[in-house]
């Protein structure tokens, strides 16, 4: 199982880390012959030698690189290969390849050795290669990526085979309304560990009574020997002073450090100084001698929730988000730190505090930021539009929280876990179903609430009993009386107090807009416009409003932070064009009206 390890790559005095990322070789199965590279062992020799390579860059959805259709609508395997050389010195080490995501299935070869094979496209994978490595000499990686889609992945899909002009084609089928863009979205890297070596560190700081930071820590190393390892930790603050120490040697490497009056973790608005950061130096000795040095950053918060509120560091929390996609021009869902810092800049400058991965991890990086930034993350698991219940997608969904929280843990940012976007919880099957992913989730992480974006109708839904927080999806005025900004505050109030009603806990609005062409211009307002968009948000907002002063309504999701790509459909023009922002991140003349709100939500804390 890949939740062990994995920890994110860091440079240290023992550890060196080189990235793979850049110009890769790639290649394009025939969709009708999938398994024809493995049948041929593409990855037995150059790429080249086998089949047409043209150069992908790394990371990137392949998608939207090559002018032809088929490399864009391609459903089925492609593969990816470069060279890389490892020094000399590296041989007395362990070398490890880590992945951060490959969308969908991934089979990792080294020099014609199969290494790793992964499933679920938003999260990392890693592979001990150093026995299959050419030391001081040129090395070759192979990668076959395949974006199929069935009734048993997260997220689910159908393949179909239709006529076309060129015969029987396969088609990919899904319902979610994002572009199931496909490749090696994240970095490579290669990195070194010693031959004993820290492989997890798991943290839990609290917030004592008497208000000062004990953070319970964890090590785990790969050698379960008797010999007498010796771990340290060492607590530094922003300005990198040792505020706090710990040493451990018993059996579990676990302990606790207390931090005397620290400074805690608040998102952003909510305190001068938001996401505030420990940083964590683990030292692995034996006999004194330095084997391992791993650091990582940790904040200091404490969550509660009840029947009406969910407080972070004892002060009730309202949530000021937004829905978001990976997702933007050219590259897809690749990993791009210009659209990152962007991203999070506007983030700041429209005065939000939250935001829900919908509706898959996103990149490891994205989660450091938002550390720092200190935006509360709803961190959901891949699992979109769950339907056809099986025994089989119940395992794999499970396993895919179970590989989202081992990832996420340590992250102060890290607030809630959404274990679905708009499951079909109105079939009967889905009450056991979600019985048992909420009983998972919260074996594995009890020390954060759970919620899942529901878009059923609160009498026919069977999973929100089962939740910590209620959130709901509605499309008021857009899907529902489409064009009725008369429809809108009071449906949204009924709907909030009926769910609040129902299973006496907190309710948020996870998600709520309207598709608007940057540009448009209609008076009286018209849907696709922008003074629709801005309209539709203030009838929304004046529901809010209301819902606040009762008590139980604990915040706004609008979706969607930006414009984002789809399957094609009628319904869509270029894209779901939701965004506050265009896909190039320009701001529409909602996202004014948004920050306006925000900023005074923001002020009355
Ligand atoms: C939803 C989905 C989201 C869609 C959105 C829409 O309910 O959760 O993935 O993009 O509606 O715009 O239709």
């Amino acid at each position: 199982r890949v939740t062990q390890g994995l920890l994110y790559p860091r440079e240290s005095e023992t550890r060196e880390v080189r990235s793979l990322d850049g110009m890769w070789h790639f290649a394009k199965s025939d969709t009708n012959k999938p398994s024809v590279g493995l049948r041929e062992k593409w990855y037995m020799r150059e790429l080249r030698e086998s089949t047409n390579v043209i150069n992908m860059p790394v990371p990137s959805s392949y998608n939207d690189i090559v002018e032809e259709s088929e490399f864009r609508d391609h459903v089925g395997t492609v593969w990816y290969e470069r060279k890389f050389f490892v020094p000399q010195s590296w041989k007395s080490q362990r070398v490890w390849v880590r992945f951060g995501s490959v969308h969908y299935e991934a089979y990792v070869w080294i020099n014609g050795n199969l290494v790793v094979r992964h499933e679920f496209g938003h999260l990392p994978f890693e592979a001990e290669i150093t026995e299959y490595l050419n030391f001081a000499k040129e090395n070759r990686i192979t990668v076959l990526c395949d974006n199929v889609l069935l009734q048993t992945t997260i997220p689910q899909g159908k393949i179909v085979e239709q006529d076309s002009d060129n015969g029987k084609e396969i088609i990919q089928q899904y319902s979610f309304d994002f572009f199931n863009y496909a490749g090696i979205h994240r970095s490579v890297h290669l990195y070194t560990t010693s031959y004993v070596f820290i492989k997890e560190v798991i943290l839990n700081p609290k917030v004592t009574e008497e208000r000062d930071g004990l953070v319970d820590y964890k090590v785990v190393l790969n050698d379960n020997s008797t010999n007498e390892y010796n771990i340290k930790a060492i607590v530094f603050d922003k300005d990198n002073n040792n505020v706090a120490e710990s040493s451990t040697n018993n059996d579990t490497f676990n302990g606790e450090i207390l931090i005397k009056n620290p400074n805690l973790w608040w998102p952003y608005l909510m305190h001068p100084q938001p996401g505030y950061l420990y940083s964590i130096e683990i030292q692995l000795t034996l006999n004194d001698e330095i084997i391992d040095i791993y650091r990582t950053k940790f904040g200091i918060r404490s969550l509660k929730w009840n029947n009406s509120s969910m407080l972070i560091n004892d002060k009730p929390i309202y949530f000021r988000g937004f829905g978001r996609h990976e997702d933007s021009d050219i590259r897809g869902k690749g990993l791009d730190f210009a659209l990152l810092t962007k991203d999070f800049n506007l983030l700041k400058w429209i005065g939000a505090n939250a935001y829900r991965t919908s509706h898959y991890p996103y990149s490891e990086e994205s989660m450091q930021f938002a550390d720092e930034y200190g935006i509360m993350i709803i961190d959901e698991c891949p699992s979109v539009d769950t339907e056809n219940y099986s025994q089989k997608l119940l395992e794999n969904h499970k396993y895919s929280i179970e590989q989202l929280i081992h990832r996420d843990r340590n992250h102060p940012s890290v607030v809630m876990w959404s274990i679905a976007n708009e499951p079909r919880t109105q079939q009967t099957s889905a009450d056991q179903y979600f019985a048992e992913v909420a009983r998972y989730t919260k074996e594995l992480d009890p020390t954060r609430p759970i919620t899942a974006a529901i878009a059923v109708n609160f009498k026919q839904d069977q999973a929100a009993q089962y939740l910590d927080i209620i959130s709901f999806n509605r499309y008021n005025a857009w899907y529902q009386n489409t064009g009725r900004l008369d429809m809108v505050t009071s449906y949204v109030e009924n709907e909030a107090r009926d769910w609040h009603v129902k299973h006496g806990k907190p309710v948020l609005m996870s998600e709520y807009g309207a598709d608007t062409v940057e540009g448009l211009h209609m008076l009286p307002a018209y849907v696709w416009s922008e003074e629709f968009q801005s309209q539709q948000f203030s009838k929304h907002f004046k529901a809010f409003d209301q819902l606040r002063s009762e008590g139980f309504f604990i915040g706004e999701f609008v979706w969607n932070f930006a414009d984002f790509k789809t399957a094609q459909t009628y319904t869509r023009v270029g894209g779901n064009k939701k965004g506050v922002f265009t896909r190039s991140r320009q701001p529409k003349a909602a996202a004014h009206l948004l920050r306006k709100r925000y900023f005074e939500l923001a002020s009355e804390i």
